[in-house]
């Protein structure tokens, strides 16, 4: 077995003297409707979360989404949790490295989404501080990474073709497309047909059971990447049931919520590719335990998304830029959901790729206008 590595990437950051953090939940609209097995979305409801630190300030997101469909979390729980105690606790702790967040936030179970959003400020703020920039501080070593985009379920099969061929045209280097039961081998099947040999994978959020092995196995005619997620998050024995059923990779999303979690997945082969979200496994430096053990393993792994905003998106090219990082991430341009992103300089596709930012902290700077705008609600907690 792996072993994991409990202290921080290369050299730890110095500690911050954190006086305040700020909480602001935004509504950003989506420019189109984003579906997948589990519903709907028109608007992008997500916590901001602002660390205010004698040496500035650092930014982080809570890529919670309004309703739990996706996973338990949700926003208005993620707010009440982060300002009954999360926060209290690092306020409390007040000088700390953002290697200490993890582990003054650890007694209070679950809710890894709020942690790693919490934590992502900190360590922006310390960073910032520092001068350093995020990808450096996490271990990265390329200077871009490629950038796949996920396409949601569409009113039709023609529909679908025509947003992945909007996407392919504006240079993608892969595309995934959302399933469910009824909606996945003809999808499937015709965006084959339209593009050919393109690099394309499936994501079904959880969708079958078991029972649904023989249409899965389907999918094995298309040559697909992988399949993301088929069973529920806590299937993991039947994962690797259907594995073995499988000739297309099994990569697990929902079902890895830690380093353990994606330790056990390998030991019982539940999977062959993980989606690693710095946001469902409790922050950037757990993510990095992630890669670390899979690169040790052998077992390729990919950024995904949670239609972050500039400030996650940041983050995550940095985590991408990681070695191990083998396979196009969902890191797509900031227009593929938003007209107005909340930093300055938006999330742009050159050449297939997004730049990995090499400005202090997570790179970004913020749009005080355009964060206000999109505000919904506030807070500020104080030491
Ligand atoms: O951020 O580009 C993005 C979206 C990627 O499909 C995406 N995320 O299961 O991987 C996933 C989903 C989770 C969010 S669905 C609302
Ligand atoms: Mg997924």
């Amino acid at each position: 077995m792996p072993i994991v590595r409990a202290a921080a990437p290369a050299a730890p950051a110095a500690p911050v003297d954190l006086e305040a953090i700020e909480l602001r939940v935004l509504h950003l609209p989506l420019v189109s409707p984003f579906t997948t097995s589990f519903g709907t979305e028109t608007v992008r409801e997500v916590i901001i979360v602002r660390a205010r630190t004698a040496g500035g300030d650092g930014w982080g997101e809570i890529v919670t989404q309004h309703a739990p469909l996706y996973s338990s979390e949700y926003t208005r729980g993620a707010w009440d949790v982060a300002e009954r105690f999360l926060v209290p606790a690092l306020l409390e702790a007040g000088t700390l490295a953002p290697e200490q967040v993890a582990g003054v936030l650890e007694p209070f179970v679950g809710h890894r989404m709020v942690k790693a959003g919490l934590e992502l400020a900190v360590l922006d703020a310390a960073l910032r501080a520092e001068g350093r920039p995020l990808g450096e501080y996490l271990g990265a070593t390329a200077p871009r990474v490629p950038s796949g985009v996920s396409v949601g379920i569409q009113r039709d099969a023609a529909a679908l073709v025509d947003a992945v061929g909007g996407y392919l045209d504006q240079g993608y280097v892969r595309i995934k497309i959302k399933i469910k039961p009824g909606r996945d081998i003809a999808d499937t099947a015709a965006v084959r047909d339209a593009f050919g040999a393109i690099p394309l994978q499936v994501d079904a959020n959880s969708a079958y059971t078991l029972a649904d092995a023989a249409t899965l196995a389907e999918l094995d005619r298309f040559d697909l990447l992988l399949i993301e997620q088929p069973l529920q998050e806590d299937d993991i024995v039947d994962h690797a049931t259907l594995a073995a059923r499988l000739r297309t990779p099994i990569c697990l999303d929902e079902s890895i919520v830690s380093a353990k979690a994606a330790a056990d997945a390998l030991a019982l082969r539940a999977a062959s590719i993980i989606n690693i979200k710095a946001g469902r496994v409790g922050g950037y430096l757990e993510a990095v335990r992630i890669h670390d053990l899979c690169r040790e393993a052998g077992m390729p792994v990919w950024c995904g998304g949670m239609l972050e905003t500039g400030i996650g998106r940041a983050a995550n090219a940095a985590l991408a830029a990681l070695p191990g990082f083998t396979l196009p991430g969902d890191i797509s341009a900031s227009d593929r959901f938003y007209t107005r992103d909340i930093v300055t300089e938006p999330i742009v596709l050159e050449d297939g790729h997004v730049r990995v930012p090499t400005g202090p902290g997570i790179g970004v700077e913020i749009d005080p206008v355009a964060l206000e705008d999109a505000t919904v609600d506030r807070v500020e907690l104080r030491r």
